[in-house]
């Protein structure tokens, strides 16, 4: 977050209290509701989760122990049996919701599609029926790299049907990336698009798959599906490839769901860390289908009338949890959108809006940033009187931002729910109760019931009122995820050994930056590690720099952020290049261009700098505070003493 920010924030003193309207009639109707809530689950942990589960889940079979915890692997509701696809579904089927609006799709070149509950459960049967044909059996990882279409949603759900788990992978990450993670999580399907729509262009889905593929890099992969979307023309290998449409006539309609253990995994998700490759975070079934339900019911304050968007992509754990999950398991109508605003419609968010009459909004502080600066004239064009609640999620949101968005899109009469949380934790974590909760522009405000969230030192003791310390979770909670899959060592390292345990007991830290005020508010300032977050996006510095160094080009690379005033921060790249190459601006491009082409657009440095040397530590270390600070144009603050070479600082400030 800018200098800038982190002052404005730590002014801000605004008060938004929830309206008795608004009250009235929502989940959780006031303060002392939230604190009665907080208090039985803080005094028993195990039967607050329990009694929820009981009365929101359907069980086949009930658990016998409500948590299993052996420091730092949890397992929820061990010897429950339940199905997610069940949950979002078939119960909803003997009720009236059966014909109600499950899934609205509005997709990119003006097509749009709605499917009841009935609809959606079988056409996920339908799907469940394929994978099956093909021979995924429980247990089998599948991957997915589809555009933002209902057979996204279908995919997910057909796959948890049937006991496989999914590993979507965000249709904007290239073949590359694709690779590496088909790889790590041993897919033995991949379902895909002929292409996405992507602001007026195709996206060429299939051919990425194809390029993923090559050369049998990925063994384990026997089959691939092809959605037919943009009817551009693919190649389909033979005894590989096979249309979506075409196995949907050959299969039946019956696919009971497969009775699930409650820590059987249901899908791994890649998420970037400050070291190594991305990880892939596991979530299992019913803790994380429990917990997906209860935040979506109680934050997004659901009824049954709502029609309720989020703007993620699948691609990421919000699409996962808050377009999916989350929404279906409650009955609720979820409206999935394909496009994005360009020059040619940049009102299309609120023609969404006005067209299908939604209720409660969730996005990003970029694109409210990018709204900001598009002008309030196209919302204000457009009829957003339906709208009764208003979500953020992904980065810290400034100020003007939130109050932007409370004015011009709330029309001043909804509350805004800032919600932190991350994909290892499965759901959000901190975040206002809209009908009890008094919001701070800026703020997360308070931690879930349930959630026991502090701030601390680097000894992991608690700092006072005001003193920024680092973000921990101190219980287990039902979403939170397993391991990294495959890899139960780098889960312990990462999130549970990097601050002492407080009095023996194990703390999940988050790497998040956080202050609490004297209201028990808490303020999330951003990450303390070496992930970036662009545009809400997340990324690791050390896989920028990777991308960089497989450049022939490329000696070095050392990779920092500024601020940026939509994306929220900016990709700078500091280069050392090979002795035969010399800067230019045609290298500049290509550099940029080569990481676009290893891991994607939301990857693409802003900035490329061309050094002599980079400041490094007498141990070799990049000092990337230095960096920071450069690339911000800032003053170099703090020590500098352990600089090996100060000439190469002077000389790198010399170039502004
Ligand atoms: C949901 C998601 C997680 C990181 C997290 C934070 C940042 C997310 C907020 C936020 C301040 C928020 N998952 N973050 N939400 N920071 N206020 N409301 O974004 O795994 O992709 O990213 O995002 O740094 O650690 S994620």
């Amino acid at each position: 977050m800018s200098e800038s920010n982190i002052e404005s924030i730590l002014q801000e003193k605004r008060l938004f209290p929830p309206t008795a309207a608004f009250s009235q009639n929502a989940q959780i109707k006031s303060l002392e509701e939230y604190q009665q809530l907080c208090d039985r689950a803080n005094s028993d942990p195990q039967k607050f989760w329990a009694e929820l589960a009981e009365q929101e889940l359907h069980w086949f079979q009930k658990w016998d122990t409500v948590l299993d915890w052996q420091p730092p692997f949890a397992k929820w509701f061990v010897g429950g049996k339940t199905n997610i696809s069940y949950n979002c579904l078939d119960r909803h089927l003997t009720t009236w919701r059966k014909n109600k609006a499950a899934l609205i799709w509005e997709g990119e070149p003006g097509d749009s599609r709605t499917l009841t509950y009935a609809q959606l459960h079988l056409e996920v049967c339908q799907f469940a029926n394929v994978l099956k044909q093909l021979g995924v059996v429980k247990g089998d990882r599948v991957g997915i790299y589809m555009p933002m279409i209902p057979e996204a949603a279908i995919a997910m759900l057909a796959c948890a049907r049937i006991g496989a788990a999914h590993s979507v992978v965000f249709g904007g990450f290239s073949a590359e990336a694709l690779r590496d993670r088909l790889i790590d999580v041993e897919a033995k399907v991949v379902i895909t698009a002929d292409g996405g729509w992507r602001k007026g262009a195709i996206v060429p889905l299939k051919e990425q798959v194809d390029k993923a593929l090559a050369n049998n890099v990925v063994p384990t992969v026997t089959s691939v599906l092809v959605v037919q979307r943009t009817k551009q023309s693919v190649e389909m290998q033979p005894e590989r490839d096979f249309w979506w449409h075409e196995l949907q006539k050959t299969v039946s309609a019956d696919c009971p769901a497969e009775p699930m253990d409650s820590e059987d995994m249901l899908f791994v998700l890649y998420t970037s860390g400050s070291t190594g490759k991305p990880k892939g975070v596991v979530h299992t079934t019913g803790g994380y289908n429990l917990y997906t339900h209860i935040t979506t019911k109680w934050i997004f304050d659901l009824q049954d009338t709502d029609v309720y968007w989020c703007t993620a992509d699948v691609g990421w754990i919000t699409g996962h949890s808050y377009i999916v999950y989350g929404p279906l398991s409650n009955g609720a109508t979820t409206l999935m959108y394909e496009g994005a605003p360009r020059a040619s419609n940049p009102g299309c968010m609120w023609d969404v809006i006005e067209k299908y009459g939604v209720t409660v909004f969730y996005t990003a502080p970029t694109a409210i940033r990018a709204f900001i600066k598009m002008g309030e004239q196209l919302p204000n064009a457009r009829n957003l009187s339906s709208l009764r609640l208003l979500g953020t999620v992904g980065e810290p949101i400034n100020p003007e931002a939130w109050i932007w968005y409370q004015r011009v899109v709330g029309g001043g009469r909804c509350p805004i729910v800032d919600t932190w949380w991350q994909t290892e934790t499965g759901g959000i974590m901190i975040t206002p109760l809209p009908g009890a909760i008094a919001t701070k522009p800026g703020s997360a405000t308070r931690p879930f019931p349930g959630i026991m969230a502090d701030v601390v030192d680097l000894e992991g003791n608690p700092v006072g009122d005001n003193e920024g310390g680092y973000l921990v979770i101190r219980h287990p909670w039902p979403g939170m995820m397993r391991t990294v899959y495959g890899d139960d060592e780098r889960f312990r390292r990462t999130y549970w050994e990097h601050l002492p345990p407080t009095n023996g007991q194990y703390v999940y830290f988050a790497g998040d930056g956080a202050r609490r005020d004297e209201d028990g508010y808490f303020w999330v300032m951003g990450r303390v590690d070496d992930v970036l977050n662009v545009s809400g996006h997340r990324l690791g510095t050390m896989e920028v720099e990777s991308a960089l160094v497989s450049h022939p080009a490329v000696a070095e690379a050392a990779v920092v952020s500024k601020p940026d005033e939509i994306k929220g921060e900016e990709i700078v790249a500091f280069i050392t290049l090979e002795g035969t190459y010399s800067p230019s601006d045609k290298l500049s491009k290509e550099l940029k261009q080569h990481v676009v082409k290893e891991i994607g657009a939301i990857a693409r440095p802003g900035v490329i700098r061309f050094t002599d040397a980079l400041p490094k530590t007498r141990s070799g270390k990049i000092m990337r505070r230095l960096l920071r600070n450069l690339a911000s144009g800032q003053e170099i603050t703090g020590d500098t003493s352990t600089l090996e070479d100060r000439g190469v600082l002077d000389k790198l400030r010399g170039e502004g």
